[in-house]
């Protein structure tokens, strides 16, 4: 049987503690990895003075990681750089904040050559690898030109911006050009893979057959595969000791209000402006309800490195400060803004304990919160999930109370209408939405491409449009 080879910027090996400890794609690839055998190779996440290529192995639990350490300079260029000042930006629509510079591009190149260098000697004849996401595009291409033979798969966890938009890029025509090395193309939905397909046909004069895109000699196929969660895990996590509390925790200090909740990375995409502003419009049009609610953000920072999550961090505290100062009274506040993580059971405690999951991304690949959030529902008295149409999960969530993240009118109008849902509406929309986070969960996900990239699948034609979330 042929091995797998999983490559990603960054690599989980497996964790001693409990498995809610880690999340469901970290544990989803082990499976796998432990299924196959094979190896899971990335950056270990330290620096070195000077590359080496030397690989530090590790097994635990049946899964062997393979990493490599990297100058500063790769971290700057390729990292800090490339994949997250130009390529996250850009993919999120973001052409105001992405950064071309030719140092990142370069850097963001040198740091794929240097893995497809170190990981070239460790690919056996058989072995099946799969590429994950923005920081790997043009590693398939790189493989290729040492001369690897072998089935070769490429999954993007962030959208696909439409041509127009990549067309900004200096680099767009060859960063697509090289992802023709790849054998299978994954998304989350069929509108990223439209954008694609329309990319690579009007820009570089490929042709459709069916699933597939032909560009000269090289066959590329392009699937809809949406993550999910791993929802049994979740669920369990829902109830166990450390969720218990959480849950009860939420419940004394909200008093009998309704708690609406949202939890995100702290990250431009995500939307918390416009969701505090949405909020903020709730409040002023509903006096009556001011006391009824409150919003806990649980916002996490991340990419601390880079100016405009600083200044991200900066305008939300200055928001969630002014929205406080205007309608706080002595026995009430209607924002808690939180900027740091929790475990993942107390996680499920606080969705659980929230009648509202306010989840409104301007743009976002997945989102597995949506999802989380739905797992970890009461069944007999489920909350109701607010979603952005801009995120890939509102393709699967449609019971979801959709919403257009920059209308701060609807968001408020969705809160109200959230609050004033019956229990039978709610239980209805929740069985439909939880039908599709148990049935498409990551296990799921991930069987659905290794199938077709191990050609066990019957293709199926690419639709002309996405029916979804095309707005
Ligand atoms: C990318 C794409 C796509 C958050 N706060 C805490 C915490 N989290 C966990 C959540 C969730 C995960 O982080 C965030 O996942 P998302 O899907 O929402 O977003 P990204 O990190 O941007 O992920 C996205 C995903 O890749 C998968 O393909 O869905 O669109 O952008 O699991 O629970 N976890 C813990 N404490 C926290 O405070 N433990």
């Amino acid at each position: 049987m042929s091995r797998l080879i999983i490559i990603s910027n960054r690599v989980s090996a497996p964790k001693d503690s409990h498995a809610g400890a880690q999340g469901g794609l970290a544990v989803a690839l082990q499976a796998a990895i432990r299924e196959f055998g094979g190896i899971w190779f990335g950056w270990s996440g330290e620096t070195v003075e000077e590359f080496t290529g030397q690989i530090n192995f590790q097994r635990a639990q049946g899964v062997t990681t393979a990493t490599v350490d990297l100058e500063e300079q790769d971290i700057e260029e390729y990292y800090n750089g490339y994949a997250n000042r130009t390529l996250w930006p850009l993919f999120h629509y973001r052409i105001d904040l992405a950064e071309y510079e030719r140092g990142f591009a370069g850097g963001y190149q040198r740091v794929n050559e240097r893995f497809a260098d170190t990981l070239r000697p460790l690919v056996e004849s058989e072995d099946i690898l799969w590429v994950q996401d923005y920081h790997m595009f043009p590693l398939g291409q790189c493989l290729r030109d040492r001369g690897v033979k072998n089935r070769i798969g490429f999954f993007l966890h962030i959208p696909w911006p439409p041509r127009r938009l990549l067309a900004t890029m200096p680099e767009a025509q060859e960063l697509v050009r090289t992802m023709f090395a790849y054998d299978l193309v994954g998304f989350h939905t069929q509108e990223w893979l439209d954008s694609f397909r329309d990319y690579a046909t009007y820009e570089l004069g490929a042709t459709v057959e069916g699933d597939t895109l032909v560009l000269g000699e090289r066959r590329l196929r392009a699937i809809v595969a949406p993550i999910g969660i791993d929802c049994k895990e979740f669920v369990a996590g829902a109830s166990t000791a450390a969720a218990k509390l959480a849950y009860r925790r939420m419940r004394d200090s909200a008093v009998g209000r309704d708690m609406i909740v949202g939890v995100d990375r702290l990250d431009y995409s995500k939307g918390l402006e416009e969701r505090f502003a949405g909020y903020e419009r709730f409040l002023a049009e509903h006096p009556e309800e001011r006391k009824e609610v409150f919003l806990l953000q649980i916002a996490p920072p991340s990419r601390g490195a880079v100016e405009s999550y600083k200044k991200i961090r900066t305008a939300l505290e200055g928001l969630s400060g002014r929205i406080n100062g205007a309608y706080a009274d002595t026995d009430w506040v209607p924002i808690r803004y939180v900027n740091q993580g929790y475990p993942r059971d107390v996680l499920a405690g606080i969705y659980r304990a929230a009648r509202i999951g306010l989840v409104t991304p301007l743009r976002d690949g997945m989102n597995l919160v949506a999802k989380e959030y739905v797992a970890a529902q009461d069944p007999e008295d489920p909350g109701v999930l607010i979603l952005s149409r801009f995120a890939g999960a509102a393709a699967q969530l449609k019971d979801a109370v959709l919403v257009n993240p920059y209308s701060a009118d609807e968001v408020s109008d969705a809160i109200m209408q959230a609050l004033r849902m019956s229990r039978e509406e709610r239980k209805a929309r929740w069985r439909s939405m939880m039908d599709n986070v148990e049935a498409e969960d990551v296990v799921w996900w991930r069987t659905l491409f290794t199938d077709a990239l191990m050609g066990k699948d019957t293709p199926a034609p690419i639709p002309a449009h996405n029916d979804v979330a095309a707005a």
